[in-house]
């Protein structure tokens, strides 16, 4: 029987490696082949919308045949078996977590599978390249046609549900982040101060590290199933 009633898991690239998509910030990663500032930011896309929607078209592809790891899937199965709650926040914008089955799941940065009218604020979802002349199906206005994807200086997703969810969990996750992007690198700080016990479970020691009441290193693959078995299990 575990200790804890309300779990909050963040959760990053580095969860996804093993299913074969790159991390941002590793050797090799995708910052070490894109300026952020050509590709993920709102001024990249209105400077330079046929380049933005490249970088996102071979992401978008590169997502397809994709599949969930051991990690994902041990994390839709403590979501499913815990007796307590679970919320999943990703910044990752794959749709690895919900193929695996997790249910309760906030992408704060976005979803590739999904596009985003600039001109009347329509969602939906996308599974094919994006052009500069596709029309918005809602407003009929072209040009405006982006990745659902929150760029740098855009607010993420759901914030109010997921702090309102950091003050009330008594165990918060931190997963394959490197906690280098704000909001989410503050996360930890948020459920400390409400009390929570905070663990990251990461290849290496990420930015905030300090802050952390434990940290487990190792692949996700492994080091994933092995805690949700402990939690699940004693
Ligand atoms: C493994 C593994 C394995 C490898 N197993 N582990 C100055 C100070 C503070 C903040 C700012 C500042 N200047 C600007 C800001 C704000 C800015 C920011 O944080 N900038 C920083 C760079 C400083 N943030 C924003 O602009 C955000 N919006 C915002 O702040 O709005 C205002 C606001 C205010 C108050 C409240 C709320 C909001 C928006 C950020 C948008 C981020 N977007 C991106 C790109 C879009 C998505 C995409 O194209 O895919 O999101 S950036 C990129 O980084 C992506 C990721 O989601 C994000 C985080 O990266 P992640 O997941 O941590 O990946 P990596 O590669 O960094 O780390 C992977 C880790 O896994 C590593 O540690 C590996 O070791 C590990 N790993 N293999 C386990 N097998």
């Amino acid at each position: 029987m575990s200790a804890f009633e309300r779990i909050v898991i963040l959760t990053g690239a580095g969860l996804s490696a093993e299913s074969g998509l790159s991390t941002f910030r590793d050797k090799g990663g995708i910052w070490a082949r894109h300026r952020i500032e050509d590709v993920a930011t709102p001024e990249a896309f209105a400077r330079d919308p046929e380049t933005v929607l490249e970088f996102y078209n071979q992401r978008r592809r590169g997502a397809r045949g994709v599949t969930p790891n051991a990690a994902h899937q041990a994390l839709a199965r403590l979501e499913a078996e815990f007796a307590g709650s679970v919320m999943t926040v990703t910044q990752n914008i794959d749709p690895l977590h919900e193929q695996a089955g997790t249910r309760n799941l906030v992408h704060m940065h976005g979803e590739i599978l999904k596009v985003l009218c600039t001109h009347c604020g329509a969602r939906a979802p996308w599974n094919e390249d994006l052009t500069v002349d596709l029309a918005c199906r809602r407003c009929g206005n072209t040009g405006g046609m982006r990745p659902d994807i929150v760029w740098f200086g855009e607010m993420p997703y759901q914030m109010d549900r997921i702090y309102a969810a950091l003050t009330e969990c008594d165990l918060f996750l931190s997963i394959g982040t490197s906690g280098n992007v704000y909001p989410a690198a503050g996360f930890v700080a948020e459920a400390r101060a409400a009390g929570a016990h905070t663990v990251e479970l990461n290849l290496e020691p990420s930015e905030g590290i300090s802050l952390f009441a434990e940290a487990i290193h190792g692949k996700a693959t492994k080091v994933v199933p092995a805690y949700v078995d402990r939690l699940l299990h004693g």
